[in-house]
């Protein structure tokens, strides 16, 4: 049976996230609203200098002070560490990694951790770190991506001799010859600047020890059941020792999707001092501590033939690592390095990255991690090559769009299904371009300083991590599986527990549709349980728009296996034959004789008494599944954004921005929107106002929320969405993820569109963000 071939009760229905109410209400349950008695309060001293050798360390003053239970330099803990610090995706064997541990006497960029401040208040804890006296003898720093490799630039661990980390390509055969025999070749640098999360909820990690040698670790993490694994290893713990528990998570976009010194730091002292040791990061402190995203710089050229038909796509992409290689820093740019060719037919296809460390906050996977700087480069050099070549810049994009699926990428990967002409086509009816022409022309006329453009993305991306073996095949560590368990009560209600680990996707509520439509019940008698180690053993958390499409379809096995025990059950109950019971919203009957009939919960409690079952079947009506997916999840769709610039000041704003997205079947359209609503805005913040920078030295220059500008409410238009729905073939379902699209199309069909309102005006390039003087320059130069 498959969920798309029916109409269903709950999947597609927008039931209202059951999530919100406690939150709303306060009622969330956050690791800083957990206090065991005898908490202390961990405070980290962190690093002035972005590259420094730490000359002398006196904590005698900070040990001293008021409340204060201990100070540790990195010396004192060196033999906790069983292991450096983990990083799961070595993409090369010769990739270099240097060894990371939670703190150091030799800082490697601005913030990183030289000592540990643990005292009876928080307040106290701060103040003593402030007592904590370091010299330093600062070095010389090497900030900038692009000139890591630069043979005068400062090398950021001495001991690799080169900043170089890895160098990763990705080529078909025909790679030359494509160029040499295209007619118009377009190679474009475009800059991916420097993103830094902020999730509404800072960082934090309490971790309690128990009584029998036992240790829980409250984490605000994406991946508990991860987190158990990697710090169990690196501190030699027994896994079954250590339980994990990501309580009310407010929010991550990829940045708590690792293993940070804090929650190493937090066990291992936990454990020396036996006594809860809790950590919260503070705001500004979170800019230099927390992972930052992207920055890259990148080459990236097409090549097509007159008529437009795209021959060969190159991407030469330079990543900043930052100072050290966290969860799956170097995985990162590999995680687009499927989609370079974009939703065309691309025949052939070179990429190549290089991966560079620099003395800046290590980078990692933020919202959509990869695939934002692979579409943008693609999208950004379509309406290039349409330029060059004459010809419309959304008709370019039809010809090449791949129109017959499954489709095999020249980058080897297989898009399942799509249909991007029939979101383009929804796009265009929703946006009435003529009348947009029409005013944008009138402007123009007027010569006026506020002109407007559209601009366009249409894109697919690969999410749904993943295929074990595709991720094993790629050197990433672990597996792409999920699990789910059923149990079917005997008190009649149903308990779910997912191997996912939401923090605000609303998987509580999605989880539950799925279940309730699968087995018939009410919504409501359908409990969701995540998230904590101790209840769901096995997991690979939520990343990389993974949870519906394989969390989900691991749910959906589970309740196939519910009701073919059940079936069981009954079949021997009636002694009738198995294939003659019919399944039907919670009740099976006898095909032909509905009269004679019985629920699913009936059958759990006589699952559970066990009185009348089957020989040699175990009691209980409760399954457990574990999903490996066969393909990558492929959403696709197109976007347009119309900007207004105002040509005296260089002052950009989005007044519309319309999506039509394919991701498969929709289980609950309220949270799909406001996955949609999120990415968007996250994407448009790249295009339009966020940008981490350092100065020469490597000091941060963006570290509060006053000088890197994310955008409020007040700057985004109301989102206009509508949807195309390809329903996957790979999965029963037939869902796709969501949770990244937003970011990955926006940026583009922003810039493209400020590009557009200037372009009568002779421009033809801005980096990202947008800002007003970048856009105001880009009109001086091109008017000069
Ligand atoms: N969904 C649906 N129908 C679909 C696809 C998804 O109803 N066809 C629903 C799912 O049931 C789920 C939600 O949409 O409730 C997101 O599903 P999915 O696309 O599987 O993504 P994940 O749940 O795995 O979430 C991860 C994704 C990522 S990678 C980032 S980054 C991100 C995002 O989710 N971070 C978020 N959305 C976020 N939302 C919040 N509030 N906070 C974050 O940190």
């Amino acid at each position: 049976m498959s969920a798309t071939e029916e109409r269903t009760a709950y999947i597609g229905a927008p039931v209202k996230r059951r999530e919100d109410r406690p939150l709303l209400t306060g009622r969330g349950t956050f690791v800083d609203n957990m206090s065991p008695a005898g908490t202390v309060a961990m405070v980290v001293v962190r690093s002035p200098y972005a590259n420094a050798t730490v000359t002398s360390i006196d904590t005698k003053a900070a040990s001293e002070a008021d409340g204060v239970v201990a100070v540790f330099a990195a010396k004192d803990l060196q033999d906790d560490w069983k292991a450096a610090m983990p990083c799961a995706w070595p993409v090369t064997e010769e990739m270099r990694n240097p060894p990371h541990y939670p703190l150091t006497s030799t800082p490697r960029y601005q913030g990183d951790g030289v000592a540990v401040v643990l005292a009876e208040s928080r307040a106290q804890a701060r103040d003593a770190a402030e007592l904590v006296e370091v010299e330093y003898e600062s070095l010389d720093a090497c900030v900038e991506v692009a000139k890591a490799l630069d043979d005068n630039a400062p090398v950021v661990h001495p001991d690799l001799g080169t900043n170089e980390c890895y160098v990763w390509t990705l080529e078909t055969d025909a790679t030359g010859e494509a160029l040499d025999d295209a007619d118009v070749v377009v190679t474009r640098s475009y800059v991916q600047p420097r993103l830094i999360p902020n999730a509404m909820e800072p960082r934090a990690t309490l971790a309690v020890p128990g009584l029998v040698g036992d240790l829980t670790l409250y984490s605000a993490t994406q991946i508990p059941h991860i987190l158990r694994v990697l710090v169990a290893a690196t501190l030699g713990m027994h896994e079954s020792k250590l339980r994990v528990v990501a309580p009310d998570v407010g929010g991550g976009f990829g940045s708590k999707l690792d293993v940070y010194a804090e929650e190493l730091l937090a066990v291992a002292l936990a454990r020396r001092l036996d006594t809860p040791v809790k950590w919260v990061e503070e705001r500004s402190e979170g800019y230099l501590a927390t992972i930052h995203g992207r920055d890259f710089v990148t080459q990236y050229t097409l090549a097509a033939k007159k008529d437009g038909t795209i021959t060969h796509c190159r991407a030469k992409v330079t990543a900043a690592m930052g100072a050290y290689l966290q969860l799956v820093t170097p995985g990162v740019p590999l995680l687009g390095a499927w989609i370079y060719g974009g939703p065309y037919a691309i025949p052939n296809y070179s990429v190549e990255f290089t991966g560079v460390f620099t003395n800046t906050t290590p980078t990692d996977a933020y919202r959509g991690a990869g695939r934002p700087e692979a579409t943008y480069v693609i999208e950004r050099t379509m309406d290039a090559l349409a330029d060059e070549l004459g010809i419309d810049k959304l008709e370019l994009r039809r010809k090449n769009f791949i129109k017959e699926f499954p489709f095999t990428l020249a980058s080897g990967l297989t898009v399942d299904c799509g249909d991007y002409e029939a979101s383009l086509d929804k796009l265009l009816e929703l946006l009435d371009l003529d009348a947009f022409h029409t005013e944008q022309a009138k402007r123009r006329e007027n010569g006026g300083p506020k002109q407007l453009g559209v601009g366009f993305s249409t894109y697919h991306e690969m999410c749904g991590l993943a295929p074990s073996r595709i991720l094993g095949a790629i050197r990433y560590a672990a597996g792409g599986w999920d699990q789910a368990t059923i149990r079917c009560l005997p008190t009649g209600s149903v308990q779910v527990i997912t191997g996912t680990s939401p923090h605000g996707q609303g998987h509580e509520t999605a989880w539950a549709q799925i279940v309730a439509d699968q087995l018939g019940c009410d919504i409501d008698e359908v409990e969701v349980l995540h998230g904590d180690t101790s209840i769901s053993s096995i997991g690979m958390d939520t990343y990389g728009s993974r949870s519906l499409p394989v969390g989900g379809v691991a749910l959906w096995h589970a309740g196939e296996k519910i009701i073919e025990k059940a079936r069981q059950i009954v079949a021997h109950q009636w002694e009738v034959a198995a294939d003659d019971l019919e399944f039907a919203e919670g009740t099976f009957s006898v095909k032909g004789s509905p009269d004679k009939e019985t629920t699913l919960k009936a059958i759990a409690f006589g699952a559970w008494a066990a009185h009348d079952l089957p020989d040699g079947m175990e009691p209980t009506l409760e399954a457990t599944a574990v999903y490996d997916p066969p393909n990558f999840s492929w959403p696709g769709g197109a976007h347009a954004a119309i900007v207004e610039v105002d040509t005296e000041t260089g002052d950009a704003r989005l007044v519309r921005y319309v999506a039509v997205d394919d991701v498969g079947t929709i289980v609950n359209p309220v949270i799909v929107e406001g996955q949609v609503h999120g990415g968007l805005a996250q994407g448009i913040a790249t295009a339009l106002y966020e940008e981490g920078t350092y100065d020469e030295d490597g000091n941060l220059q963006t570290a509060n929320l006053v000088t890197y500008l994310v955008p409020t409410a007040a700057e985004l238009p109301s989102f206009e969405l509508a949807w195309t729905t390809t329903p996957s073939p790979t999965n029963p379902l037939g869902v796709k993820g969501v949770g990244e699209t937003g970011t990955i199309a926006s940026a583009p069909a922003v810039m493209n569109a400020v590009i557009d309102a200037v372009s009568h005006l002779g421009v033809t390039d801005i980096q990202m963000p947008a800002t007003p003087e970048r856009v105001w320059r880009a009109i001086e130069e091109a008017q000069a």
